[in-house]
Order: C-alpha cells, then structure tokens, then sequence
C-alpha cells in the first residue's frame, strides 16, 4: 500500500516537472516586459510616440506596430524601427482624445512570432471594452491546467484498473 503512493507521488511530481519544462519552452519566445505607455494608462496629451520594451533582442525584421483608434484605424506615421529589444514608432501628430491600441507582433530571437496589444488612453475619456493582452500568463494556466486534469483522468484510469486486476 504505501509502495503504491509512494510510486504514484512519484509520477506526480515527474509529470509537474515535465509540465514546468514544457511551460517554459511554450514561454520561451522574446516576452513583451515594458511600453510607453504603459498598458491601461490615461495621457493627458497625444504621446508623439509609442515605445515598446522585450526582453530580449528581436528580429529586425517582421516587426509590425499598429496604434488604432476607436474606429480601428492605424494612426501610427513612418516606420517601425527595431533597436535591440525595443520597438519603436512614431504617431500622427493629430490624435484626438480618445481610446486607442498598441497592436505589435515581432519575430521572437528564435525565429517564433508573438503577438499581443497594449490600450491605452488620451484625455479625459471613458475607456469601454479593451482588447486582450499578449495572453502569455494564460498560456501557462492553460497549460499547468489542462495537464493536471489530464493526470487526473490518467491516475483514475491505472487506478481503476488496479482495482479490478
Ligand atoms: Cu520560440
């Protein structure tokens, strides 16, 4: 009986390791740390433009910075300039109040593409819905979770098995 848990606490703590490892490489991809303007923050004027901050160097090229307004429409002007691990881009210099969205995606150091947005606002204005973010805290509970519910069903299965045997 207790050589039974014990195996079994055994596989358990194998698989939340193969679980982290597997965590950490769907993780592995240049990560967005920083921008400016900061995710959710209210301007009091137009910023003349955005920066974005990775934590590590990417891919010079394939980098594409949108900033969209309410309308979805892109009020970025001239081009995106990669340097290092920050991503910059200037704005049209007319922006009106109002809510707006960083959209980026980079090529990560490792070749992978990621993608996220940051919205922010300009003025006195009542932001509504805001876009999702780079979804990477997700990815790991989605992962952590859907391990664990599949451990789960595995320890049932030998479990009931055993049972019967
Ligand atoms: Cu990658």
């Amino acid at each position: 009986m207790i050589s039974r848990i014990t195996r079994r606490l055994a596989a358990v703590a194998l698989a939340f390791l193969v679980v982290l490892g597997a965590a950490g490489a769907a993780t592995g991809h240049s990560q967005l740390i920083d921008s400016t303007p900061k995710a959710d923050q209210t301007l009091t004027e137009a910023p003349a433009d955005v920066e974005l901050e990775f934590n590590e160097e990417v891919d010079e090229r394939g980098a594409v910075v949108m900033v969209v307004d309410a309308d979805d429409e892109n009020r970025t002007a001239g081009d995106v300039v990669v340097d290092g691990r920050f991503v910059r881009v200037r704005l049209a210099d007319d922006l009106p109040d109002g809510g707006y969205e960083i959209r980026w995606r980079v090529v990560s150091a490792d070749g992978h593409p990621v993608s996220g947005s940051v919205p922010f606002s300009v003025g006195d204005v009542d932001r509504t819905e805001d876009g999702d973010d780079s979804g990477g805290p997700s990815l790991v509970v989605g992962v952590t979770v859907g391990a664990i519910i599949l451990l789960a069903a595995i320890w049932l299965i030998v479990g009931g098995r055993r049972r019967k045997a």
